[in-house]
């Protein structure tokens, strides 16, 4: 379903976003298949499963300690998505080929940490005011040029989660040992939980993971590191308890304990970072990024006062796991027979309904010598980014998409131009594609992919 409301067609001089306008410039990439999602909400529609998802993990960050908000609108400006959190200018996140930019200074947020520095300074005055909030979770549909398969889609959906605790004093060392007595207590006050935990690493390492020596004492930052933890841990035992009594009907005690484990990390705003995998079907999965929060942050925050944590996840990422759905388009499903299996609270098994069948189309070119290197960072011609493959074919066939993968490449020893082979898996998660669908698809590719990328077809 096409949402009027949001419009930018390439040549318009305004980009329309929910009665909002904006100038674009030469930074504008976000097209209208990408607007056109924007509004849908499916975080609040109670008996989807993201929605089912979410409340899952807001149980698990209940008040009055934690208020659970949620950010419908996803434009941001640079600085808060990037310069407020420590994103360096030469940042990879901060390109056109990863993120959605509607023009220089306002992007679609990449992740629901564009958020943090507001929340931040409304804790700030909750705390001084009548409530006694210490934490928050704020859920959002986050946006990335990214490529195309079944665990990755460009819009998706986090949860940010954060837990800050009052010092005596903005001295950085002088009352560590207190607020560290103080968030110790907290630790020891967090029910148990009996997952199987893998944790490798020291919680500070001097060059991996440091601690922010200036502002932090190794015993508090020990201290938050295992409140995070520990909260953290005992969310994905809990909802996974439920979800294998769902699926078996067998008690807590039958059941396999779940097994996670922690790996070093590096975020811009938190040292030191960790993100946790969890082992399902053979396999790690990443689910979340966290860490100690950048004490520059809570100054520029308006709460020097403050030590804590942030965490960030990936709510398709846990639904995948829960339900067991096995692609990420489903969640844009409107097909009743998707959205009639889920109800608001519960964790179900996913049926598939009859899997259409594939139909697998190659497209191989050249690169040009103009579009293979150099360029300007903005405007004029670009360097050739698979992310722009990923892009034309999404807009020419959206949905339809399974995965895109490189399957050949090389470069020509007398000329020594580069040659790439991309296979495109087109199938339907509701229909059966006619051939005569697939093969206009595909031509519309391959035409797009010379107007726009700039590359000669083979
Ligand atoms: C972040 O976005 C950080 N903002 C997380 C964070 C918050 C760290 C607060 C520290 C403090 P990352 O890019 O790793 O980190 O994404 C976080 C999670 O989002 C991932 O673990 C994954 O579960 C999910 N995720 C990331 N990319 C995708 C994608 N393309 N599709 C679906 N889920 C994704
Ligand atoms: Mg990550």
């Amino acid at each position: 379903s096409t949402n009027l409301q949001n419009v930018w067609s390439g040549s318009d001089k305004q980009v329309n976003i929910r009665g909002n306008s904006y100038d674009t410039d030469e930074w504008t990439n976000t097209p209208d298949s990408i607007l056109s999602h924007i509004g849908r909400l499916l975080y609040l529609d109670e008996n989807h499963p993201l929605a089912i998802t979410r409340r899952l993990i807001e149980g698990q960050f209940p008040g009055p300690v934690y208020g659970n908000h949620v950010e419908k609108y996803p434009v941001v400006s640079t600085a808060q998505n990037f310069d407020v959190l420590g994103f360096p200018v030469d940042h990879p996140g901060r390109s056109r080929t990863d993120t959605y930019y509607i023009n220089k200074n306002t992007v679609l947020r990449t992740h629901t940490s564009a958020h943090q520095q507001t929340y931040f300074r409304r804790l700030d005055s909750l705390t001084n005011g009548q409530s006694i909030e210490q934490g928050y979770t704020v859920t959002a549909d986050v946006y990335r040029r990214d490529a195309i398969d079944r665990s990755h889609y460009p819009i998706f959906h986090q949860m940010e989660g954060a837990k800050l605790w009052r010092r005596p004093s903005t001295d950085p060392l002088q009352y560590s040992s207190e607020t560290a007595a103080t968030i110790w207590a907290d630790v020891a006050s967090l029910p148990v939980n009996d997952v199987v935990v893998e944790d490798l690493n020291p919680t500070i390492h001097a060059e991996r993971n440091p601690l922010q020596a200036r502002y932090h004492s190794p015993e508090e930052v020990e201290a938050i590191a295992a409140h995070l933890k520990r909260s953290l841990e005992r969310m994905v035992d809990k909802i996974f308890k439920e979800a294998r009594k769902a699926v078996s009907g067998a008690s807590d005690a039958e059941q396999k304990p779940l097994k996670v484990r922690w790996v070093e990390a590096y975020f811009p705003f938190t040292s030191p970072s960790w993100e946790l995998e969890i082992f399902w079907q053979g396999d790690w999965l990443e689910v979340l990024g966290c860490g100690v929060i950048k004490q520059e942050l809570l100054i520029n925050s308006d709460v020097p006062d403050r030590v804590g944590w942030a965490f960030g996840i990936g709510i398709e990422r846990m639904a995948m796991l829960l339900f067991n759905i096995p692609d990420i388009r489903l969640f844009w499903s409107q097909d009743d027979r998707f959205l009639s299996q889920f109800t608001a609270g519960e964790i179900t098994r996913f049926e598939p309904f009859s899997k259409h069948p594939a139909c697998y189309k190659d497209v191989a070119f050249w690169l040009n010598s103009s579009a293979s290197s150099g360029g300007s960072a903005a405007g004029g011609a670009m360097p050739f980014h698979e992310n722009d493959v990923m892009e034309i074919v999404r807009d020419v066939a959206g949905d339809l998409v399974e995965d895109v993968k490189l399957v050949d490449e090389f470069t020509h020893p007398n000329t020594g131009r580069k040659s790439l082979c991309y296979r495109v898996n087109y199938r339907s998660l509701e229909r059966t594609l006619t051939n005569k669908e697939t093969n206009d698809l595909h031509n519309r590719v391959r035409e797009k992919l010379v107007e726009r990328a700039g590359v000669e077809l083979r």
